[in-house]
């Protein structure tokens, strides 16, 4: 028997309703295939203990993590933290700490998801964004000169190391390969004219060696616009952290909304534990009410097994999610229902033992 080691951050506002439907599900895995275990340990990080202690995460806690297989986590930020505190004091930490260079979003349209645009092909709507998860805009560099003054100056700074975009590049080609996809690239050479024409000239270079793999190549300006319009242009999508982080949301929007996108935040090396977890936020509108939508934080689930190299229980989840979307009776108030969190993920559950 595979034992794995999971720690589960389930963090603020609605993370730890959706988080305990996503544990819910793997637990159900396990139940039905007794050669797979999970062992979970809860962390109490995130903003609660950041009131109380001044940290998002304790002192020992990148070295308490690193002993895990993965990291599942549900949502930071609440009112009265600053939001760059909390996404640099925990999220962003892991993410850099443990080398997560590859943020893995699906942009897929499920059966019985709502889609706003008219006259698409709803199977058409089935893309990858690879997102440099790693440095670019969120490298964390700048400064902050003349507070105060007339004169104020800030300074955010992308970075764009060889390094940190061949391999992400390379990742991207290696699936668009593997999968028999196209490859596209989003950056803006225009108007960036040092990072993104850095960023070109790699997706370039590395394309010669992969001759079999067809690729195109737009502005983030014009993406957006063809995310909405066309979004058949789109199968595997390869950009830079800050566009990479907005056009997920606009992705989520027209495959369903927030409450159905995932993210895997993959050290595809595994020298490091990975990190899954929903695309959205802490929500705190509506935290502890049982309204909040499980089924992004399930289909994390779905990706953590995928990536564990179960790929056959990574597909039954989706399916059993995609089942409960279609059939329409537990659903959240954010997709028509009235269901609360726990029933949507018992429901999951169900349609996964049938
Ligand atoms: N589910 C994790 C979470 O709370 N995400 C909120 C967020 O603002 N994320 C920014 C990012 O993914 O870079």
């Amino acid at each position: 028997m595979k034992s794995h080691k999971i720690a589960v951050i389930a963090g603020d506002g609605i993370g730890p309703e959706v988080i305990s439907e996503g544990v819910k599900v793997l637990k159900a895995v396990s139940k039905l295939n007794p050669e797979i275990n999970f062992e979970f340990t809860d962390f109490p990080w995130g903003c609660e203990y950041y009131v109380k202690t001044g940290k998002m995460i304790a002192d020992d806690g990148m070295e308490t993590l690193k002993k895990f297989d993965a990291i599942y986590l549900g949502a930071v930020g609440y009112p009265g933290v600053p939001d760059h505190i909390s996404l640099w004091g925990l999220l962003l930490k892991i993410r850099k700490g443990f080398d997560q260079y590859i943020n893995l979003r699906p942009v897929k349209l499920l059966n019985g998801a709502e889609c706003p645009l008219k006259n698409v092909d709803r199977s058409q709507i089935d893309m990858v964004v690879i997102r440099e998860n790693s440095e670019g805009e969120y490298a964390g560099a700048g400064d902050w000169l003349f507070k105060g003054k007339p004169e104020e100056v800030v300074l955010q700074t992308g970075v764009f190391s060889r390094k940190g975009c061949e391999r992400v590049i390379r990742y991207a080609y290696e699936l668009a390969r593997k999968e028999g996809k196209t490859l596209t690239s989003i950056s803006k050479a225009n108007a960036l004219n040092y990072s993104m024409v850095f960023w070109d000239e790699v997706f370039e270079e590395i394309g010669k060696e992969y001759p079999d793999v067809k690729t195109y190549s737009y502005l983030v300006d014009a993406a957006c616009m063809f995310f909405v319009k066309q979004p058949e242009r789109f199968q595997i999508v390869v950009t830079s952290n800050l566009f990479g982080d907005i056009v997920t949301d606009l992705g989520a929007a027209i495959a369903g909304g927030l409450g159905l996108a995932a993210g895997a935040n993959l050290n595809p090396e595994r020298t490091f534990p990975s990190m899954f977890e929903p695309v959205h936020g802490s929500a705190p509108d509506i935290a502890g009410q049982g309204k909040a939508n499980p089924l992004a934080a399930i289909w994390s689930v779905s990706q953590m097994l995928d990536f564990f190299g179960y790929e056959n229980w990574g597909k039954a989840v989706l399916d059993a999610i995609e089942k409960v979307m279609v059939e329409k009776k537990f659903l959240t108030p954010d997709m028509g229902g009235t269901s609360k969190t726990n029933e949507v993920g018992d429901a999951v559950v169900k349609a996964l033992e049938e």
